[in-house]
């Protein structure tokens, strides 16, 4: 019979409570902290990089931060990790070049890598068809008896989807070693989360599969790790899957194409900015006597350098041949391409 997820409707919280987590000492604490500010900077870069019109349309993950190295940080590096746009640069945290994620951005065949690699499937814009897939790795991964497992990342929106059911069925029901992470920021671009669900939380949706559902603060890095740290255990050892809800606010647009305050509460939007998830986790540091202004500043330069790099490696890198336009779309291209080709070649001189 099916498990029934237990009653956890209040969200998991850790910097607020201010307790520690079982087993992270001092430097597994500043490596979370660095993973943050890693991305944070990332983002931030991204947002003025795209508004000087060197990458196309960028989703921003501003205060998404903690759900991601949060989590990562729970996973062994054998492990593999599902994004979706709004994670587009998570694997940083795995060690890919962030020219190569800025390349993607920018619709440039160098922003591809080989998945396996880095153990990061590629970045899945369709809304939750990524679900299934990491669905069906894991699956592969239990029958070839490997103790790896994956996790794939999705929002509150693609919980409304086909492929979400499809992927978190097949999970439970093949007892597949997957954690479905579901950053709920509350908004699918314009549409809310009430017009979303009916459901009084999205972790209920896992009572259904019989898998267990658990709700934390998608704001609290420690409480995210934490979370998906006892996941991850449970998949490992034959538990079959978790759903996990890291509940926060959208505090930025939905993208760079985006203007919220056509329909956002803006109030909510500065209260959110107000608790953004890097300052608390610094704010538990300091008084924790682990972080102070020299380190903090040392790791936020790391993270500056290292963006600087990137950028720098992006811009060095020539366009992309145009003729990839038309290549590999057919075995046998219909006559029309090389025309098509020529006169594309000679309109962009
Ligand atoms: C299958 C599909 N339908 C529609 C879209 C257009 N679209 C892009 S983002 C988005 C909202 C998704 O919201 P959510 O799942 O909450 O993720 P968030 O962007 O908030 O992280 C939609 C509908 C899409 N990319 N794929
Ligand atoms: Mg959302």
């Amino acid at each position: 019979m099916a498990k029934v997820a237990p009653d956890e409707h209040e969200l998991r919280r850790v910097l607020d409570e201010e307790r520690e987590v079982d087993g992270l000492g001092p430097d597994d604490l500043l490596a979370i902290y660095r993973s943050l500010i890693l991305l944070r900077t990332y983002d931030e870069r991204s947002v003025v990089y795209h508004r000087q019109g060197r990458i196309g349309t960028y989703a921003i993950f501003w205060n998404h931060e903690a759900m991601q190295a949060g989590s990562v940080h729970a996973l062994a590096d054998e492990d593999w990790i599902f994004p979706s746009y709004r994670e587009s640069a998570i694997g940083l945290l795995r060690g890919i070049p962030a020219s190569t994620v800025l390349h993607w951005w920018r619709g440039h065949p160098a922003g591809w890598w080989n998945p396996a690699e880095y153990r990061v499937a590629s970045i899945c814009v369709p809304i939750a068809t990524h679900v299934s897939h990491a669905a069906g790795l894991a699956w592969g991964e239990k029958l070839k008896g490997n103790s790896t497992v994956a996790i794939a990342y999705f929002g509150d929106g693609a919980t409304s989807e086909g492929s979400f059911h499809e992927g978190a069925n097949l999970a439970a029901v093949m007892q597949a070693p997957l954690i479905l992470f579901c950053n709920n920021n509350q908004w699918a671009i314009s549409t809310p989360l009430e017009a979303q669900t009916h459901a009084e939380a999205l972790a209920d949706k896992a009572v259904g599969y019989g898998m267990p559902g658990v709700r934390v603060d998608g704001g609290d890095v420690l409480a995210v790790y934490e979370a998906t740290r006892e996941a991850v255990a449970r998949a490992r050892s034959g538990g079959g899957p978790t759903f996990i809800e890291a509940v926060t606010y959208r505090a930025a647009p939905h993208a760079t194409a985006d203007d919220p305050k056509a329909y956002i509460d803006l109030e909510r939007v500065e209260e959110e900015k107000k608790r953004e998830c890097v300052g608390r986790l610094e704010g538990y540091l300091r008084r924790a006597g682990i972080l102070h202004d020299d380190l903090a500043a040392a790791i936020r330069t790391e993270a500056t350098d290292a963006m600087r790099a990137g950028i720098a490696a992006a811009e060095a890198e020539p366009p992309a041949d145009i003729g990839l336009l038309f290549e590999h779309a057919y075995a046998d291209p219909p006559a029309s391409f090389g025309p098509d080709l020529d006169e594309l070649r000679g309109t962009l001189g």
